[in-house]
């Protein structure tokens, strides 16, 4: 069992880090979270072995993906706080909406904001600099210009790319839609799950839930068109889903 408080290596703002942020907060797992903005999390993330961030690095091994740390941390849980059902059936359905999530939803989401918020170097330093050390916050005027380009090459951020992930989030949520629409509390079984987590946490960009433990610009301050599809995003069932689960994030 460990002994230590975990270690959460983190971009703060990354939605994939809320993800694993959420899990050990909601299992009541200790950890210190140890912040950092691109690219300097690379200095920490290799050198134990990770390229990306949330890494988790535990008495009993590193982790470098956001769903094989919730699936670490599940086995340390007993079975009634479990976030991963044991019946196999629902277990299954919940693996899936997870992948779909982490692989379809999490990057659309990314490619979509980026695309309006990544000339505004006002509001990236804002989101990148929360919680990271000071000399990385103070050499955000003096990289940021040297990152812009990497981060729209990275992530392929142009407005045809942008169209694209819109449809994407927008197809995501209709899904997630139906699922809610007989009525049901989660999105798997009767019991809050792994799906839940990482629905909430990769769709909270769209969403700006006023709970996130980032501080979130109010939407006046985001650009017009930004931020009235966000107020559209919330009204819809998915995000009125995203809105209660963070309402109840820390209870
Ligand atoms: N599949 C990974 C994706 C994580 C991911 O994309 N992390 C982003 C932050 S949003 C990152 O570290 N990006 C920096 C990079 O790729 O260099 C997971 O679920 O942990």
């Amino acid at each position: 069992m460990q002994q230590k408080p975990f270690r959460l290596i983190t971009i703060p703002v990354s939605h994939y880090c809320e993800k694993a942020r959420w899990a050990l907060t909601k299992l009541k797992l200790s950890y210190v979270e140890e912040a950092h903005m691109p690219p300097f999390y690379r200095l920490a993330t290799n050198r134990v072995g990770g390229k990306s961030t949330p890494v988790l690095v535990t008495e009993d091994g590193v982790f470098t993906d956001s769903t094989d740390i919730l699936q670490y941390l599940n086995k340390l849980v007993p079975e009634n706080a479990k976030l991963y059902p044991s019946n196999p059936e629902l277990r299954r359905q919940v693996e899936e909406l997870e992948d779909l999530f982490d692989e379809q939803l999490g990057p659309a989401i990314r490619c979509w904001g980026y695309f309006y918020t990544i000339n505004d170097s006002k509001l990236i330093q804002s989101k990148w600099t929360q919680g990271v050390p000071f000399f990385e916050e103070a050499l955000f005027p003096v990289i940021y210009p040297l990152m812009r380009p990497v981060v729209r090459k990275a992530f392929n951020i142009n407005s045809e790319s942008a169209t694209q992930a819109y449809e994407q989030i927008n197809s995501i949520f209709n899904q997630v839609n139906e699922l809610l629409a007989d009525g049901r509390t989660y999105l798997v079984g009767d019991s809050f799950s792994a799906a839940d987590i990482t629905f909430a946490a990769l769709a909270a960009p769209v969403i700006s839930p006023p709970e996130h433990p980032i501080k979130q610009r109010p939407l006046q301050e985001l650009p017009d068109s930004f931020a009235s599809k966000i107020s559209a995003f919330r009204e819809t069932p998915a995000g009125a889903y995203v809105l209660r689960l963070y309402r109840d994030r820390n209870s």
